[in-house]
């Protein structure tokens, strides 16, 4: 069933939650109803996610968001100059996509993990497309596993897997985040095909244009939703939190303990316990490598 916006809305007001965030507009899920609000106030800057007051006075044109509640917490990209830019909000979980084709780029896994884990959001590594073979990706994925971090195989072509997806997704928020074309929007239209065929009208402006880039709510059942963030590539712990880098790598984090430095970056620095634990094979390279490259990307900023 898709609900068309309301126009005129009904007056009053109320709270809900933001659905994509444009320019000087929202659209805003209210109850049942879907909202496109304008914003009052110039201060009001809202993100997807954010839990939202809306008001539609008499005698004004439409609906408008006059108050946001505190984040929960807010996933934030970086840009070129290390500022962190908010993308979602209020996410249970950090769903991370990748694929056999396009090839998975590990580093970036890494970094959305890192951050997922700064800010206690539980992280989920979806491999999409297993129609095509997963023998490439099998070495990588046995030290995500062993780490602890929860893998999924699935296939949006064929739907495999999918309904433990979706098991998995209940009675939570989760954001969706990968390289382009592992297959997040197939996810989305596999999982919610009703919120996504809604999202894409209502995005729309009446010469047909998507009116929003930024990242966008999809309702699955009445407790749950996915958001899909296009062009979250540089997402990354923000980087003025104190040693975020290593924090975000569970088992760096571990072996950090033993280093004979408290304030160790594990770069040079004698006594460190994790170079010795990459040297005795106990921390996978390609990891320490992670974990460096993040770690000197906020030594450039700082
Ligand atoms: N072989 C295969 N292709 C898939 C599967 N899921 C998605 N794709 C294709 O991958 C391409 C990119 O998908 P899309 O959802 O746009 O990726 P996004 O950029 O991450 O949103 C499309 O051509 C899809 O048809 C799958 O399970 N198997
Ligand atoms: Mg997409
Ligand atoms: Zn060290």
């Amino acid at each position: 069933m898709v609900t068309e916006p309301q126009t005129p809305p009904t007056q009053g007001g109320g709270t809900g939650i933001v659905l994509a965030s444009y320019g000087r507009g929202a659209l805003v899920q209210a109850g049942a109803q879907i909202l496109r609000c304008g914003l009052v106030g110039r201060k009001l800057r809202l993100v997807c996610g954010d839990r939202i007051g809306w008001q539609h006075a008499p005698g004004a044109d439409g609906p408008s968001v006059d108050s946001a509640l505190p984040r929960r917490n807010v996933i934030e990209r970086i840009d070129a100059r290390g500022r962190a830019e908010p993308v979602a909000a209020n996410i249970d979980r950090l769903a991370i996509v990748i694929a056999p084709e396009p090839a998975p780029d590990w580093f970036l896994v890494d970094r959305y993990w890192a951050g997922a884990r700064h800010q206690d959001i539980e992280a989920l590594l979806i491999i999409n497309k297993q129609d095509l073979g997963l023998e490439s990706a099998a070495a990588s994925l046995a030290v995500y596993r062993a780490l602890g971090l929860d893998c999924l195989e699935i296939g949006c072509r064929d739907g495999v897997g999918i309904p433990a997806l979706l098991g998995r997704l209940a009675r939570s928020v989760t954001l969706f985040v990968g390289q382009s074309g592992v297959g997040k929007s197939s996810l989305v239209n596999a999982l919610a095909p009703e919120a996504a065929a809604q999202t894409a009208e209502l995005t729309r402006d009446a010469e047909g244009r998507h009116t929003t880039t930024t990242a966008r709510w999809y309702r699955l059942g009445m407790d749950a939703a996915l958001i899909d963030a296009p062009g979250v590539r540089d997402f990354a712990p923000p980087a003025h939190v104190v040693r975020a880098a290593e924090r975000g790598f569970i088992e760096i984090h571990a072996a950090s303990m033993d280093c004979r430095f408290n304030d160790c970056r594990h770069f040079d620095e004698p006594g460190c316990a994790v170079r010795a634990g990459v040297a005795a094979s106990r921390i996978a390279p390609r990891r320490y490598e992670s974990y460096r490259r993040l770690a000197r990307l906020y030594e450039g900023f700082a």
